[in-house]
């Protein structure tokens, strides 16, 4: 096992692999922005190295200062976490170069996933479900418009070099075909320099239904279940549950087999996603994530298994702990990203300082933050504050429980998501788990609704319990807005008379 592990990666997820690493009994080395200079995972580790500076592609992203921070404290190895460096092959190159472990895929892994014909080519070599479409790029318009005849409108053009829901575009007929396939060619060029494009069926309101893998160095793969994850807008999960609730055992069986399936194809050997759409009692192969996700708390809480700790058991060249007779599901887990934007405007991004807070807690509660009371969110990042994580014995308890951890919540200073997600746990489509990619858009005025009623309560009840956390008055003032604030203490002083 590891002596040292330096996280290449900020905020919550750097905290969690923290605790992963004393928990195995591993020093970790954290390292940080000078934005960062004071955030939390900066104090959880044993050290911290700041890379002086705020500019992505010199901070986070430079993986040459990294690699001599690492080299200089003498580390084992590196975990990137999620983003930034984790699915950039180069940097597994340059710990190979320097004698260090990378906490992770290897290159051929990542590149070969990351390409999306490859990837498609793979699955169906390996006989696991595809979009009926391409396996190949277009070259020729004349040629793409037959094709999309034979497979049916509304096709989807796709490029090979995207995922994530980067440069793809939906076509309804054949008068509009030319024009797309140039302009996400373009598009796909300019952005990833690669303007490789392919066509398939375009499955309309599909599930996101995705597998958590894990894959040890000696050729054990393992499924650790399902994730259903249709619930985001503009390509960003706003919540996440597991299991799904339309799995059955004997979809789980072939879904699973399909997961282990993929990851085999690229002798997979760390920890995992392969995600596929599910539609009218089919599923296909979307793209894996050579990553841990965001979301794979979910999964430990209806597993028991720690994926981040079994991560860094198999980078170190240990077996995987389970089989997969040892995966079960217990119960059911959901978990709501409490991020710092107003769910009133778009969800545009509300950064700043966080003047109160608190945290629930209670049974089968987990909190994944790196923020306190005091704390900045800073604008140049992600706006995540909490990724609020319940576990119920069954799904209508998860929610009872999300619903009541939600309304302990106290954040003060900053919008959130927080009344967004309380309106979810209301909304009886969300409750009869009437899910799928477009669940946002067509619920949008119903859930709109309650938010805003959800916002005005909070400004009553929970004002209260900002006077609790906040005796300082003005700090209530802001925090409830001035005008409640000034028609409350009005309302006082006409109790008073
Ligand atoms: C699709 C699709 C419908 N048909 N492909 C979006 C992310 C990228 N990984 C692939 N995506 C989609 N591919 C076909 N042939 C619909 C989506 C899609 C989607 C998929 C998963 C989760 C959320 C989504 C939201 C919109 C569209």
């Amino acid at each position: 096992m590891f002596d040292k592990v330096l996280i290449a990666n900020r905020g919550e997820i750097a905290i969690r692999v923290v605790r992963a690493c004393k928990e195995l009994d591993i020093d970790t080395v954290a390292i940080h922005s000078k934005t960062d200079e004071k955030a939390l995972f900066t104090k959880y580790a044993d050290e911290a190295v700041s890379l002086n500076s705020d500019i992505l592609a010199q901070s986070y992203l430079d993986i040459d200062k990294i690699m001599d921070i690492a080299v200089d404290k003498g580390v084992d190895a590196i975990h990137p976490g999620y983003g930034f460096l984790s699915e950039n092959p180069v940097l597994g190159q340059r710990c190979d170069e320097n004698g260090i472990t990378l906490i992770g895929p290897r290159e051929n892994a990542i590149k070969a996933m990351g390409d999306k014909i490859t990837s498609k080519q793979l699955m169906i070599k390996k006989g696991v479900p595809t979009v009926p479409g391409d396996k190949e790029g277009i070259n020729d318009v004349e040629v793409a418009k037959k094709r999309a005849k034979e497979i049916g409108f509304p096709v989807i053009i796709k490029s090979s070099a995207g995922g994530g829901g980067i440069g793809m575009r939906v076509v309804y007929e054949e008068d509009e075909l030319a024009r797309a396939i140039e302009s996400t060619q373009n598009l796909a060029k300019a952005t990833f320099g690669d303007g490789t494009v392919y066509i398939e069926k375009y499955i309309e309101r599909p599930r996101h239904i995705e597998f958590q893998v894990l894959a040890d160095g000696h050729g054990n793969t393992i499924h650790v279940c399902d994730r259903e994850c249709s619930i985001q807008r503009r390509h960003q999960k706003l919540i996440e549950e597991a299991p799904s609730p339309i799995m059955t055992e004997e979809l789980r069986e072939r879904m699973g087999e399909s997961a282990i399936k993929a990851a085999k194809s690229v002798d997979y050997n760390s920890a995992g996603t392969v995600e596929f759409m599910y539609s009218n009692g089919e599923y296909y192969f979307l793209e894996m994530n050579t990553r841990i996700q965001v979301e794979h708390p979910i999964t430990e809480a209806i597993t028991g298994i720690d994926l981040v700790k079994e991560q860094i058991r198999v980078a170190s060249g240990e077996k995987l702990q389970y089989n997969q007779d040892d995966v079960h599901v217990n119960g059911h887990a959901i978990e709501c990203r409490i991020n710092a934007e107003n769910p009133l405007n778009e969800f545009t991004p509300n950064p700043g300082k966080i003047l109160g807070y608190r945290s629930p807690g209670g049974i089968g509660v987990r909190i994944d933050s790196g923020v306190y009371s005091g704390y900045t969110i800073p604008s140049i990042y992600d706006s995540m504050i909490a990724k609020l994580i319940v576990h119920g014995n069954n799904r209508d308890e998860a929610i009872a429980r999300m619903a009541r951890a939600l309304n302990e919540y106290i954040v003060v200073g900053v919008k959130t998501t927080i009344p967004f997600h309380k309106a979810l746990m209301k909304n009886e489509n969300f409750k009869q788990a009437n899910l799928h990619t477009a669940f946002i858009e067509e619920n949008s005025r119903d859930l709109l609704t309650e938010v805003e009623r959800v916002v005005k309560e909070e400004e009553e009840r929970i004002s209260k319990l900002h006077a609790t956390f906040l005796p300082n008055k003005k700090i209530a003032a802001i925090s409830m807005g001035v005008n409640t604030y000034m028609q409350q203490i009005k309302q006082e002083q006409e109790n008073r008379k």
